[in-house]
């Protein structure tokens, strides 16, 4: 009745209404569901399937940027504590097939301006953990890391490098390396008044444009990683500011004929060019700045660092390869790999095959590509590069000189392997992963325990010939030299955490006591040269800035019973064990 009295302008404007009402309220319900399926990106469907890329994350970034002075200036540094559980594999996760998803896309060539040129205020993980030495082992740990961060204060501070013998320092890049690469391990290990030294340091005195040419590779891993974590990990904006300022001053190294990037950059004149030793750029080098771009995109919301190194990862994935395995060197200008050049799992090809496994880690495992690319890898290595050697069976993993002569030559460097191998059977993939792990890391513990000093050389060489009146290791003079390298370390702890056996521990504290006995001197930790003279190891008067960023800080990590202290399901370590947050479907830090 009402409504026939109506006239026909009432009846239309009643209708259209109506008609609005109910497309809004299915609008809202439908956005509902993919908000509340966000809360655990572990179960969600594919990106393609519900219609989620990157860019519309940056558009959920663009929505937070509100409030980028919002985030708090005081580094929380939790005093000892935390409770005693050992952190056991976790078995219960595992799945039986890798997960498969669809390609992330999204990103490139859609035609829409990607760039966000703001800070997002995110956190990685709101429930902090509790940092410092929860027992005496830890303690022991932080105390050799004050002992060498004392002395590089007073005779190397804000330079590169301490050199511990004539107290002086040494310069690679002019960026303070160890400041920047020890940030985030002084705030594990609860160093509290150090940390704000060196954020100071970082705010104040940090130079982003030295007159000097870097390598890409070593600068993304160790600053802009150093950077990234020290970011998530304090909350303080300022090494958020600085990773950006410096992704900014790298990007030019991706001007290359082909998408691969040149190997050195100056900073002060952003000329990039090969490096000065030969034409190419090195594989594992191209391949292994990925976690720490990607981090910065989806950290400051703009897709452009993400975007350069997304086109070097597809470049690398199409080209043809030997059963899944890369030849060492690359030319930037081609494209293509050098022919005829070495593979390893050591020096130059290493941590190609890390980045594979820990990208689609850090991607939720949504990235298809990168996990096919690491089980063919896995699949060749098993049948090309694995070897056991006589009289004792140790399974090593060798070289193929020239690509196809198979070397029976180990570098330390290739121990970051049993690590990356039980990681990835702890994401899902195939039990004998988690086998040949184990086995790579009971030798690795073996170039250890072998030696006269109980260090590793940096290469072992194995037999192979039955009855030959040999030990399995074999070492060679020139490469008789410790760098206090973190590889093996790194592993142990992989290895501990996900099977939960102690004697990894054990190895680790028998490692750690052989670095304190040798290479301990009054100011600081040095490399040595000849592991295999306990009394004269012949100390080299370097410190590498990686002792304090990594081999401390796994260390650290290996002896912590907080199964809540950088747990893999919401973390990756970069090859520089810069912890970095795990991202889901949207790009947004797993909690
Ligand atoms: C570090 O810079 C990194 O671990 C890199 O992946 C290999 N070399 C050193 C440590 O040995």
């Amino acid at each position: 009745m009402v409504w026939r009295r109506m006239s026909r302008l009432q009846r239309n404007i009643i209708s259209m209404s109506l008609a609005v009402g109910v497309v809004v309220s299915i609008y809202i319900l439908l956005h509902r569901k993919t908000s509340t399926g966000r809360q655990d990106p572990m179960n969600q469907p594919p990106w393609g399937q519900i219609g989620v890329d990157y860019f519309h994350f940056e558009n959920d970034v663009q929505q937070r940027n509100g409030n980028v002075g919002g985030k708090k200036d005081e580094t929380v540094i939790d005093g000892p504590g935390g409770p005693d559980i050992a952190n056991q594999g976790d078995q219960d996760n595992r799945v039986d097939e890798p997960v498969i998803h669809q390609p992330a896309g999204g990103d490139d060539d859609d035609g829409e301006d990607d760039n966000v040129d703001k800070i997002a205020n995110e956190r990685p993980n709101k429930s902090q953990p509790k940092y410092g030495p929860q027992n005496e082992k830890q303690e022991a740990i932080v105390a050799a890391f004050k002992h060498a961060w004392k002395a590089y204060k007073a005779y190397a501070w804000g330079h590169d490098e301490l050199k511990p013998v004539s107290k002086s320092w040494n310069e690679w890049f002019n960026l303070g390396l160890t400041i920047v690469d020890s940030l985030d391990t002084m705030i594990i290990l609860g160093l509290e008044k150090e940390f704000k030294e060196a954020r100071d340091w970082v705010a104040n005195d940090m130079n982003i444009k030295p007159r000097k040419d870097v390598n890409l590779f070593e600068t993304t891993i160790r600053v802009l990683g150093g950077l990234l974590s020290a970011y998530h990990l304090s909350d303080e904006l300022v090494f958020l500011e600085k990773a950006k300022l410096l992704g900014d001053e790298l990007l030019p190294c991706f001007n290359s004929k082909s998408s691969i990037p040149f190997a050195d950059i100056n900073l002060m004149t952003g000329v990039a060019k090969a490096p000065k030793w030969g034409p190419d750029s090195t594989v594992s080098e191209v391949t292994t700045i990925q976690l720490e771009f990607r981090d910065l995109s989806f950290t400051t919301g703009d897709m452009k660092y993400k975007k350069a190194v997304d086109k070097v990862s597809k470049h690398i994935h199409n080209l043809p390869k030997e059963s899944g395995l890369v030849p060492i060197f690359i030319n930037a200008n081609t494209g293509q790999f050098r022919a005829r050049s070495t593979i390893t799992f050591g020096a130059r090809g290493d941590s190609y095959y890390e980045y594979l496994l820990k990208q689609w880690v850090q991607t939720s495992k949504s990235e298809q590509m990168f996990v096919d690319d690491y089980l063919e890898a896995m699949a060749g290595a098993k049948e090309k590069l694995v070897r056991t050697s006589e009289p004792n069976k140790l399974t090593f993993v060798g070289e193929l000189l020239s690509g196809d002569r198979f070397s029976a030559k180990m570098d330390h460097l290739a121990c970051f392997l049993p690590g990356t191998l039980a990681l990835g059977y702890k994401n899902g993939l195939d039990e004998w992963h988690l086998q040949l792990a184990k086995d790579l890391m009971h030798t690795c513990y073996q170039t250890y325990a072998f030696t006269a000093t109980k260090l590793s050389p940096e290469i072992s060489h194995f037999n192979m010939v039955p009855g030959a009146r040999t030990d399995d290791i074999i070492i060679k003079p020139a490469d008789a030299h410790n760098l206090l390298r973190p590889e093996t370390i790194e592993s142990l702890l992989y290895l501990y955490r996900i099977t939960g056996d102690k004697f990894y521990r054990q190895w680790g504290w028998e490692i750690f006591q052989a670095f304190e006995r040798h290479t301990k001197l009054p100011y600081g930790y040095s490399s040595i040269s000849n592991v295999q003279n306990a009394k004269n190891p012949g100390i080299r008067d370097k410190m590498e800035s990686f002792f304090l960023g990594e081999t401390l800080k796994y260390l650290f990590l290996l002896f912590s019973d907080d199964k809540d202290l950088f747990p893999f399901e919401k973390y990756v370590f970069n090859t520089e064990a810069h912890p970095l947050p795990v991202r889901d479907f949207l790009g947004k830090a797993v909690q």
